[in-house]
């Protein structure tokens, strides 16, 4: 937490609380207006599981929705999902939903909500609602079996009952199991006991923590400091998936990535000349491991000046860029903040100071930090017009060819000295001046003269610090969507905030070459992809610290599960490329990337799914055995859709493993060795292999081994894993299209079920259906490969129609 914190009140004053419901006004058809002794509560139905509530002073006026995490307006949501009934009691009102009862205590205006067989949840408890000197907070029931997850970012394990969450963005550098500010901030949990859950979103861009506990067990507090109002959502879901479908509404969803991103990136701080990048492309090619990305980190940059190339280091860096991209390589450049340099021709700062594009403090000088160029300046990403003058620099880097951009350093991550000289960590003065739309210099066109004092200023760092990853990254989407309009590009960052998936891919920043940060990447991607973000990965290998070989194999086959797969590496390590660690461990990489591009279909379906409902790719056990208290706190285990599930090894010298099987017969993905499950195995794990295991009624679509992902297949590959029984049966819809342009937002794409059952002469059955959709994939033969004890196999040329297949092992 910044300094600037340090004058908020101590923990010894008291909590002011709202006091009695004097009177409620049903303000329009589903809100609800109470008016308190103290405070003013306005509670809105959104959708039958969505629920908004909004707390301010007695005769204050509600703050209108900032637009930066929450993306639809209260008066989006679809009006006739959100009636409700109003009853009024003496003691309480009730508000029913189809889905959900909010009942509201007169005494205290103490909120509950319930679920279709009135069991509560998300209860306020303590005094419900209350504010002391520059902070607002919450309390809510903890229930005796309740676990939570989701939190954004976070380090640590799954469940985080029992800790402090602060949502406050920071380079949390050397980050582990004891930080709390991370790179990103994300106020969202999930609730979750066995057959009641909901989600909670804080709606607060400022400082917000959430107690969950810690302070006093049973109870969780939400807070937030330094302004806004009190503004929570909560939703109801059956199950996880129906919680993260309606925050991904509120918040949005990932747009589909171009099917290369999906692909294995290679990265390094730095492949620092264009030899040395060309030689790497050529390693991966020679060798037979599959790569699609090269990320170029700060070194491609003249001295660290964002959006320029080093004449010497990279000469020809578009030439480049075209060679490599002939043997299917994209590339994607770094871009951090502004290198201060005036009178030196250095566009972005000149342009940025010509037309005050920079973050001022509040008396109007400009405020500047130190990061790897010396002196830095920040783009103020808050105002349109600056985020639509950055997107546009991207020009020249397009031009040359790249196809994506990594953003970095945009918590933002400052020093008050050059790096070196033994900087400290800063923030910005939580005054400083970010203008939404600042008039005065639109209109006038000119420079702000460094003295003049600025007051208008709509938002200060305190509201919009959290967001200047989220804004950043989102000038850049932006910028490239306009500069790439016929191609998807891909996008990464560091910082975000709620709705980060908009925009760009995240990574979770230096981890270590260390096996409890292999270990803790399972827990802190789970909780990513439950908070709405999806698009995620680690650094494979670790990027500080050398890995060891055994270490590097072991990060590699969980690596390959990763959304977003990334082997990068810090300035003076050792190498950390595939092939650097011997043969053995090459084969191992190889097989294991070979893996993930040949689980492509499946993959990309995947990342489909995620765009239209906003499920997670990797997910915890919990997301879909949430009945199953066996699996609240299981962290070590993860599944990659729906079907696949992989117990990986995180520690040294580690040959087998126990891995919980849920409810339901599993089949071994290497030996089609069938479990039943709700029981624990001990599973042999030498070097060169992950367990890895598929539910039972799966159809996983796979396709041929390929060095990059734009090298056109003629096969695709059913591997089918049958049900035991008549009662079961299982499908898989396939998503397909060109995996590069839009065409898909215009029909251009296909959708393929498969059905796997067995009928009544005990065949083993598998249904293709009819494709459906516009897009026609190249002539090939589709290959159905049953695994079972016995296994077979039939083919048939994919013409589009529908075609069915019978297995017989009487
Ligand atoms: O001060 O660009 O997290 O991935 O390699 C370090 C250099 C700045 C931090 C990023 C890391 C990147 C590095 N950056």
């Amino acid at each position: 937490m910044p300094q600037y914190f340090g004058s908020l009140p101590t923990t010894t004053d008291a909590w002011t609380a709202i006091g009695r419901v004097h009177s409620i006004k049903h303000e329009d058809k589903n809100t609800i207006h109470l008016q308190c002794d103290n405070a003013r509560v306005s509670i809105s139905v959104l959708d039958s599981n969505l629920v908004r509530v909004r707390l301010c002073g007695k005769d204050e006026e509600f703050l209108p929705q900032r637009p930066w995490g929450v993306t639809l307006d209260d008066s989006e949501w679809i009006k006739e999902n959100s009636q409700i009934i109003v009853q009024e009691s003496q003691d309480s009102i009730n508000i029913q939903t189809r889905q959900i009862r909010i009942s509201i205590q007169r005494e205290k205006c103490l909120i509950a909500f319930f679920d279709d067989q009135n069991r509560a949840f998300a209860q306020d408890t303590d005094i419900g609602m209350g504010w002391r000197m520059g902070s607002v907070a919450g309390w809510k029931k903890i229930e005796n079996d309740e676990h939570f997850y989701g939190f954004g970012e976070r380090t640590g394990y799954l469940d985080k009952l029992s800790e402090i969450k602060t949502n406050w963005a920071v380079n949390c550098l050397d980050f582990d199991s004891l930080t709390d500010e991370m790179y990103m901030a994300i106020p969202f949990y999930i609730a979750l006991r066995s057959n009641l859950m909901y989600g909670f979103y804080f709606n607060t861009t400022y400082w917000s923590q959430f107690d969950i506990g810690c302070e006093k067990p049973g109870q969780l507090k939400y807070e937030t400091r330094h302004g806004g109002q009190l503004d929570y959502y909560v939703m109801y879901g059956k199950q996880p998936s129906e919680i993260i479908r309606t925050y991904t509404q509120l918040t949005g969803r990932m747009p589909l990535p171009p099917k290369w991103a999906l692909g294995y990136h290679q990265c390094r701080w730095s492949y620092e000349s264009e030899n040395i990048v060309r030689d790497l492309a050529k390693n991966f090619r020679q060798r037979k491991i599959p790569c699609d990305v090269i990320h170029l980190d700060i070194d491609y940059m003249r001295g660290y000046r964002v959006f320029t190339w080093s004449n010497k280091r990279f000469p020809n860096a578009k030439q480049m860029i075209n060679d490599i991209k002939q043997e299917g390589f994209k590339v994607v450049p770094i871009i951090d903040p502004v290198k201060y340099e005036p009178e030196a021709d250095f566009a972005p700062f000149d342009e940025g100071m010509e037309n005050d594009y920079f973050v001022r403090h509040r008396d109007g000088r400009l405020f500047h930090g130190y990061a790897w160029p010396e002196k830095i300046v920040f783009p103020d990403f808050v105002r349109s017009s600056v985020r639509e003058w950055w997107g546009n620099i991207h020009k020249t880097l397009i031009e040359d060819g790249v196809c994506g951009i990594w953003n970095d350093m945009n918590e933002p991550a400052v020093s008050d000295r050059p790096i070196g000289d033994g900087g400290a960590k800063i923030c910005f003065p939580l005054d400083a001046i970010h203008d939404i739309d600042r008039k005065r210099q639109d209109d006038t066109n000119g420079p702000i003269n460094n003295k003049t004092v600025i007051l208008q200023a709509s938002a200060s760092h305190s509201e919009v610090h959290n967001l200047y990853g989220l804004l950043m990254t989102r000038s850049t989407a932006e910028g490239l969507r306009r500069l790439r309009p016929k191609e998807r590009s891909f996008l990464l960052t560091r910082s975000g905030f709620a709705g980060v998936q908009r925009y760009s891919a995240v990574w979770m920043g230096d981890n270590h070459s260390k096996w409890d940060y292999l270990e803790t990447s399972m827990p802190m991607l789970c909780n990513m992809g439950l908070s709405g973000v999806s698009f995620v990965g680690a650094d494979i290998g670790g990027f500080a610290s050398n890995a060891t070989a055994e270490l590097f194999a072991r990060w590699m086959q969980l690596g390959v599960l990763y959304p977003f797969c990334r082997g990068h590496s810090a300035m003076t390590t050792a190498r950390h490329e595939p092939w650097t660690f011997g043969e053995k461990v090459e084969n191992i990489c190889r097989d294991y990337l070979n893996l993930r591009y040949q689980l492509l279909p499946y993959l990309y379906t995947l990342f489909w799914e995620s765009s239209m409902t906003g499920s997670p790719i990797l997910r915890p056990l919990l997301y879909h055995y949430f009945d199953d208290s066996k699996t609240y706190a299981l962290y070590d285990q993860v599944l990659l859709g729906e079907w696949l599930m992989a117990a990986p090894i995180y520690r040294q010298g580690v040959e087998c493993r126990c891995v919980y099987l849920p409810r339901g017969t599993w089949y071994d993905w290497w030996t089609n060795e069938i479990y039943e499950g709700s029981k624990y195995i001990l599973a042999s794990a030498p070097l060169e292999k992950m367990p890895l295991y598929v539910r039972s009624c799966a159809i996983i679509p796979m396709q041929p081994i390929v060095q990059h992902t734009n090298e056109i297949v003629n096969k695709l590959f059913l591997n089918v894993y049958p049900p035991q029984d008549q009662n079961e049966r299982g499908e898989f819809i396939l998503y397909e299209d060109d995996g590069n342009t839009f065409d898909y937002q215009y029909g251009i794409y296909s959708t393929t079920k498969f059905c796997v059952y067995i009928d009544e002469s005990k065949n083993i059955c598998l249904d293709i259906e009819e494709r459906l959709g516009q897009w026609k994939p190249v002539e090939r033969e589709i290959i159905i490969n049953l695994k079972s004890t016995k296994q077979a196999e039939q083919r048939v040329l994919d013409d589009g129609k529908a075609h069915s297949f019978k297995f017989n092992f009487q």
